[in-house]
C-alpha cells in the first residue's frame, strides 16, 4: 500500500522538533558538544534507539558504537542510510544528526509501505576526529579498512580508543567481524547540511554531491627555548610562538595563492604560556584539503618543507608527523542519478556540487557505491552554534528520500 503523498510541512516540522530534543544531549555551553564515547553520546543513542524502534527498526549497538536501526527486506542486500552523532566542541546541532534523524523519521512515515530492499539506518558514533587523533571507526569498521591500530591512541586526558569503546560497552577488539561483503551491500546515501554557501547563494533547498574533498592532518611542534620576558633581547630569544606566527602566516599565503586547496591551522597550545616567559614550545595542527588527492600532496610537500625552512632560520626545533589522511572520493555516478531523479520528483531543482567537507560517506566509499544529499544551511554557517537550517528545507529532504527510498530499485 503506497502511502499518500508526504505531508512535508509536517515531516519538516518533526525532523526539526527532534534535533531540537536531541541537541539537549550536550556538554553545557554554547552550541552543542558531543563526543564520541561519552555520557552525552549515551543519552543521544537512548534517544535514538526510541526513535528507530517507533519507525519499526530493529536497533543494536555494534562493536565498533554505531547504532544500527534495520527494516529487513528481501534478502538482496541493505541500502544504508544515515551520518555522525558526534559534535565538534561548541558546534551546530544539524551538522551530522539531520543525516540520522530524517532517515527515522522518513522510516516512520513508510512504516506500512512495501520497499524493495533492507534498509539501515546509521548512527556513526565518531566522524569529527575531534577526541582521538583518528576518525571513523565505524564505517571503516563496515568497511573492512579499520586499523586497530588507531584503537591505542589516547584523547588529551590518556585515555585509549579502546577503553573508551569498551566503558561505552562497544567490543573494539571483534571490530574486523562487522566488514559487510559488498554484495550485502546496494549503496550509502547520507544526507547532510552543505556547511557552505552555494545552495544559498543558488537559492535552492538540495543538492547533490559529486566528490567528497580529500584531507590530509600534520601535529607541529616547535621547540624553543624559554627565558625572561624582560631580559632577553629579541635577537637573543628562540621564541616557540613567534616562529608558530610565522609558520600560520606563510600556511595562509601558500594556500591563498593555491588553487583548490584550503589549508588551515585549527589548534595551537603555547608551552610555559605565562605572560613573563619568552614561549619556549608551540605544539600546533595543519589540516590540507583539496578534492585532487595528487596535488594535495604536492601541497603538503611544499607546506612543511617551508615550515622546516622558518623553524631553521630561527634557530627552532620542529618535528613534523603526518597524523590523518583520507583521499578524495567520487560519488557512484548511478546512484546520485537516482538521488537526482527522487529530488527533481520531490518538485527540487537538483544542483550537483563538490563537498569541500569530509563525511562518513568518505569512508564508506572504499567499499559501497554512495551519494550524498545535501541540505541548504544559513550562510553556510557550520562548526559554530549559530548553525541553523528550515523546517521547510527538512521537509525537501525528506519528501525527496521518501521518492527515493520508493522508487530505487536497488543495483
Ligand atoms: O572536518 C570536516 O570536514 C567534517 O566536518 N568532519
Ligand atoms: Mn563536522
Ligand atoms: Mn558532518
Amino acid at each position: 500500500m503506497q502511502p499518500a503523498a508526504p505531508d512535508r510541512d509536517a515531516l519538516g516540522d518533526e525532523i526539526m522538533r527532534r534535533i531540537e530534543r536531541i541537541a539537549q544531549c550536550s556538554e553545557p555551553g554554547p552550541g552543542v558538544t558531543r563526543l564520541p564515547f561519552t555520557a552525552q553520546h549515551r543519552r543521544a543513542a537512548a534517544l535514538l534507539r526510541r526513535w528507530m524502534e517507533a519507525a519499526g527498526l530493529a536497533a543494536h549497538t555494534d562493536h565498533a558504537g554505531t547504532l544500527v536501526g534495520r527494516r529487513d527486506g528481501d534478502g538482496r542486500g541493505a541500502l544504508l542510510l544515515g551520518s555522525h552523532q558526534d559534535s565538534i566542541p561548541q558546534g551546530g546541532r544539524y551538522d551530522g544528526m539531520l543525516g540520522i534523524v530524517l532517515p527515522i523519521v522518513c522510516l516512520e512515515y513508510l512504516k506500512h509501505a512495501p520497499l524493495a530492499f533492507a534498509v539501515e539506518v546509521l548512527a556513526f558514533a565518531d566522524e569529527e576526529g575531534v577526541r582521538f587523533p583518528t576518525a571513523m571507526p565505524g564505517p571503516r569498521a563496515l568497511a573492512g579498512t579499520f586499523d586497530a591500530a588507531a584503537l591505542d591512541l589516547r584523547d588529551r586526558d590518556g585515555v585509549s580508543l579502546r577503553r573508551a569503546m569498551r566503558e561505552y560497552g562497544a567490543r573494539p577488539d571483534d571490530i574486523a567481524q562487522l566488514a559487510r561483503a559488498p554484495d550485502q551491500v546496494l549503496g550509502f546515501v547520507e544526507t547532510h547540511i552543505e556547511q557552505g554557501p552555494v545552495l544559498q547563494h543558488r537559492d535552492l533547498p538540495l543538492g547533490v554531491v559529486t566528490a567528497i574533498c580529500g584531507i590530509e592532518r600534520w601535529s607541529v611542534s616547535l621547540r624553543g627555548r624559554a627565558a625572561h620576558a624582560g631580559t632577553t633581547p629579541v635577537e637573543l630569544r628562540r621564541d616557540a610562538l613567534a616562529c608558530a606566527a610565522e609558520v600560520v602566516a606563510e600556511v595562509e599565503r601558500y594556500c591563498r595563492a593555491t588553487d583548490e586547496l584550503t589549508g588551515n591551522v585549527g589548534a595551537l597550545s603555547v608551552t610555559p604560556n605565562a605572560v613573563n616567559v619568552v614561549p619556549a614550545r608551540v605544539e600546533l595542527s595543519l589540516e590540507l584539503r583539496a578534492g585532487d588527492d595528487r596535488a594535495r600532496r604536492l601541497a603538503a610537500a611544499e607546506v612543511t618543507g617551508r615550515i622546516r625552512r622558518i623553524a631553521e632560520n630561527r634557530g627552532i626545533e620542529a618535528a613534523l608527523q603526518q597524523t590523518y589522511a583520507q583521499a578524495a572520493v567520487q560519488c557512484d555516478a548511478a546512484l546520485s542519478d537516482a538521488l537526482q531523479t527522487a529530488v527533481t520528483a520531490a518538485g527540487c531543482p537538483a544542483h550537483r556540487l563538490v563537498s569541500g567537507a569530509t563525511h562518513d560517506a568518505s569512508a564508506m566509499a572504499a567499499a559501497f557505491p554512495v551519494a550524498m544529499l545535501f541540505v541548504r544551511c544559513r550562510d553556510g554557517v557550520s562548526h559554530h552554534p549559530a548553525e541553523s537550517m528550515t523546517a521547510a528545507d527538512a521537509g525537501a529532504a525528506a519528501a525527496a528520500l521518501i521518492a527515493f527510498l520508493t522508487r530505487f530499485g536497488g543495483r
